[in-house]
């Protein structure tokens, strides 16, 4: 990757809202996606997780014949920079061994960084907001299932999902047994995690 600009490395005076989208349709995506949110909680700098619901969503582009998707989007408050939450996103997709081959293939994570805060970029390796997440359902309508008001580039996420052509292709997973994710966790509905707290961890 190329150096970041300025106010792509600058840290924020007060914590950012920023919101990440996973996705996975290799290995065991729904550990995978566990995996991936608990070491978020537990990172410094990310003060805050919370967890759309996820969805079972047809792949768009890439190679024929591939595996449905689960996506998931996370709001997160952080502390980091544009640029260092971007390479958080990378170490996760290294640490669950994604190679970076067939553009849109199959892979084992995929995190993107959609917004963080109102900041606009188009540095080569880090555009914001991403450049295709206005026209994805896979990641507008987790996103809408977690915050029905949000809005990205000043349009309602909700208009924009109404308007995404793989919308037909995309639909929420249902809810996982309780007993299955610990106490105090309800994965049916947005869920705040915070580092430490009791039960909290995914
Ligand atoms: N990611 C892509 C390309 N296509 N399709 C679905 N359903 N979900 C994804 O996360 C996805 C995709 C590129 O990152
Ligand atoms: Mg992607
Ligand atoms: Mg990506």
């Amino acid at each position: 990757m190329s150096a970041p600009t300025p106010e792509l490395a600058a840290r924020p005076e007060a914590p950012v809202a920023a919101v990440l989208a996973l996705g996975a349709n290799l290995g065991d995506v729904s550990e995978t996606l566990d995996a991936a949110v608990a070491a978020l909680t537990v990172t410094p700098g990310v003060l805050e997780v919370r967890p759309s619901p996820r969805a079972i969503t047809a792949p768009v582009g890439g190679p024929p014949g591939q595996r449905e998707y689960l996506n998931q989007v996370l709001r997160v408050r952080t502390t980091l920079s544009a640029w260092e939450l971007l390479e958080l996103a990378q170490r996760l997709e290294q640490d669950h061994h994604r190679r970076r081959t067939v553009r849109w293939g199959p892979r084992t994570l995929d995190v993107d960084l959609i917004v963080y805060g109102d900041l606009t970029s188009d540095h080569p390796d880090l555009t914001l907001p991403h450049p295709r997440a206005a026209e994805r359902a896979f990641v507008l309508l987790p996103w809408l299932w977690l915050e029905p008001e949000a809005e990205l580039g000043g349009v309602p996420v909700a208009e924009l999902a109404r308007c995404a052509e793989d919308a037909p292709g995309v639909r929420r997973e249902p809810p996982r047994r309780a007993h299955l994710d610990g106490p105090g966790r309800d994965v049916a509905g947005p869920d705040v995690v915070r580092p430490g707290r009791a039960g909290g961890a995914v």
